[in-house]
């Protein structure tokens, strides 16, 4: 069993009350297990295919989950990447290879999964895309209705489309996320809305396997990993989930956990290197990297831990290294990633060259999305293709042949 727990005040709720914050003191809830009463066998979860299920155990769904095979992602060993960047062993874990082309399934195939068991029928976010194409997706799935507040004009193509055809009721916000946040919260509070953002701890319950996953993967702990922050769920649900692993005995040392923001939208960031102990929020967030256009990280509090206890660190990159890294793992890994994605890359580079990383560590970088889910970015960067009449002639010439 598992309970509800306040990361502030150490309040203890149970695991079927809907709260989304610490009744007494405000603060961030977590789920928590009692690990010592589980039976975990190692060897099981090795005959169990690579997914977030096969981690079940330490997941709060009791019954049949909401399952679309999410996780199970590649790690890929960036050889070509690697080699410029002077990192013999740094890794790609492609979190866009999910159903919906983000990490965000393994949140919602188990935050779905627990609106069911809760009794809700229908799910709400706000999302800067990811989020909104996820929950569509598995409420889908599950025969509920989802809503999605989204804000205007700052959605790539490829999420809007995903969240339309499964049929969410998607509503476009005249504000940024951070204002669409705070009004679906509201929304879900006082009419009953299962709120799925990673405010919600059963949500970030499903993200911490992308660290089980490299780590099976691996064969062994990597000394970093390096991911694009947003609202900071993400880093601290994989944190959290590390420290379990570690309580279990099955690891003994963290990762440095490192955030990788970018620079118009860098409240984390700040917080780190000015040794704040809360963020102050950024009012007008700005990015080519919508996916972590955010201004107020909702899950700061926990994500300021995972850096500071795991002597990791956060950093800020520029849109313009964002893209360059965005092409620089299309040409070089044919891996496609969105732009908040290559940010995590870009981050290593920058880090490598200021000399905080070593060429020793074995680095693993989360890339969160889908190169497709953000289509008119790259058009905007690459130069069109060649139109030439049909005739064999015009083709030669084109290609000087
Ligand atoms: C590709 O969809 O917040 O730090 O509303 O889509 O856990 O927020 C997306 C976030 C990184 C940041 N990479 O993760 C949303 C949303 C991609 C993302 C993040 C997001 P968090």
């Amino acid at each position: 069993m598992h309970q509800l727990t306040c990361v502030h005040c150490g309040a203890h709720y149970r695991p079927d009350e809907i709260i989304y914050q610490c009744p007494r003191c405000g603060h961030l809830l977590a789920v928590d297990y009692d690990l010592d009463s589980l039976a975990i066998d190692r060897r099981e979860w090795q005959k169990r295919p690579l997914s977030v299920w096969r981690y079940r155990e330490i997941l709060p769904v009791r019954g049949t989950p909401v399952t679309l095979q999410e996780g199970g992602t590649p790690l890929y060993h960036l050889t070509t990447l690697g080699r410029e960047l002077g990192i013999r062993e740094l890794y790609a874990k492609h979190e866009g290879m999910n159903p919906s082309g983000s990490f965000k399934d393994r949140g919602m195939t188990v935050g779905v999964s627990m609106a069911l068991e809760l009794g809700k029928r229908t799910v709400a976010c706000a999302s800067t895309g990811n989020t909104s194409a996820s929950l569509a997706v598995y409420a889908a799935k599950a025969g509920i209705h989802a809503v999605v507040l989204l804000p205007s004009g700052k959605v790539a193509l490829g999420k809007v489309a995903q969240a339309l055809i499964h049929g969410a009721n998607a509503i476009s916000i005249r504000g940024n996320f951070d204002r669409a946040l705070e009004m679906v919260h509201e929304l879900c509070t006082t009419h009953g809305l299962y709120l799925l953002n990673s405010i919600n701890p059963y949500r970030l319950e499903g993200q911490k396997t992308i660290g089980f996953e490299v780590i099976d993967q691996l064969g062994g702990t990597p000394d970093r990993i390096v991911l694009p922050v947003g609202n900071a769920g993400n880093i601290s649900a994989i944190h959290k989930g590390l420290r379990e692993l570690r309580a279990l005995g099955m690891i003994e040392n963290l990762p440095r956990m490192t955030g990788i923001q970018a620079e118009g939208s860098q409240p984390i960031v700040n917080a780190i290197k000015r040794g704040l102990s809360e963020v102050v929020p950024e009012q007008h967030p700005e990015t080519v990297a919508t996916a972590i256009r955010i201004g107020t990280p909702v899950n700061a509090e926990k994500a300021l831990v995972a850096i500071r206890e795991t002597g990791g660190t956060a950093e800020a990159v520029s849109d313009a290294e964002i893209l360059a890294m965005q092409q620089d793992l299309a040409r070089k890994e044919g891996i496609g990633v969105e732009p908040a994605s290559a940010a995590s890359l870009a981050g290593v580079k920058k880090l490598v060259a200021l000399g905080v990383i070593d060429p020793d560590e074995r680095v693993v970088c989360v890339v969160t999305g889908h190169l497709l889910k953000d289509p008119e970015t790259v058009v905007r960067q690459c130069k069109p293709p060649i139109e030439i009449d049909a005739d064999m002639p015009s083709l030669c010439s084109v290609l000087r042949l």
